[in-house]
């Protein structure tokens, strides 16, 4: 291990990165695609429900609150429900989801990333989690990462969706470090909009054509590596 750190600090890429004390990272579609996994249990919900739900429409959930995924996929099948019902079929997606990422391991974690969240941490930097999922600690628990961070910040401690900065700011808050020092990295639209509202530097994981105010782009934390 010690080994595969120096060779990353060899290649320490971006300057920009250089003076970060604290790294915050999304946690779907940055260090592990559980999209995936929501799109199966969605997938499995609108069929009971009676219609189709492809990869397409899955694209439009990606980084979106719960609730706000049930009505985006109800609004697709042209389907009404009161509150309680939907809070019903929540449960029932959740139930599907929490069976499959219970069953992952390591080998689902997005290429460089837990070699990257290494460097940083050699390097002195603080590593917080901000992501919007209310299942962060049983993902982070199955790839083995939970130790990693100083602090973790999900869809548990939040009252605000991203892009509102809430979970960034409360990230912030709990290294103990001023919004400038931070780093956000983020694979949604809307998560990049929200470090920004935070004060935030921002890396985008993705492509540039959605990652349009991202002060950088790459494909993966891979690609951070040199
Ligand atoms: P849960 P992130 C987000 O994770 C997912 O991208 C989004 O598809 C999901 O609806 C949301 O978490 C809530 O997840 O149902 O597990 O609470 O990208 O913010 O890490
Ligand atoms: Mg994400």
């Amino acid at each position: 291990m010690k080994d595969e750190i120096a060779a990353a600090r060899k290649g320490y890429k971006y300057n920009m990165l250089e003076n970060m004390k604290g790294a915050i990272f999304d946690l779907d579609g940055v260090i592990v695609d559980t999209a995936k996994f929501h799109y199966q249990a969605w997938k499995r919900l609108a069929n009971e429900l009676g219609f189709e739900f492809d990869a397409s429409h899955n694209e439009r959930l990606k980084g979106v609150s719960r609730m706000r995924s049930l009505e985006i996929l109800l609004e697709v099948g042209g389907l009404s429900f009161s509150e309680d019902e939907k809070l019903q079929l929540a449960d029932k997606k959740n139930a599907w989801y929490v069976e499959y990422i219970s069953a992952i391991d390591e080998s689902e974690l997005l290429e460089g990333a837990k070699a990257y969240m290494e460097m940083l941490k050699d390097r002195g930097v603080k590593i917080a989690l901000g992501s919007a999922s209310k299942n962060s600690p049983i993902i982070l628990n199955r790839l083995s990462i939970t130790a990693l961070f100083d602090a973790i910040v999900d869809g548990n401690k939040t009252s605000k969706a991203k892009p509102d900065p809430e979970v960034f700011l409360i990230a912030a808050q709990e290294l103990g470090l001023r919004p400038e020092e931070c780093v956000v990295y983020e694979d949604a639209e809307a998560g990049i909009e929200a470090a920004r509202a935070a004060g935030m530097r921002t890396v985008g994981i993705g492509s540039r054509d959605i990652l349009k105010d991202a002060d950088i782009v790459v494909p993966g934390l891979y690609e951070l590596m040199g």
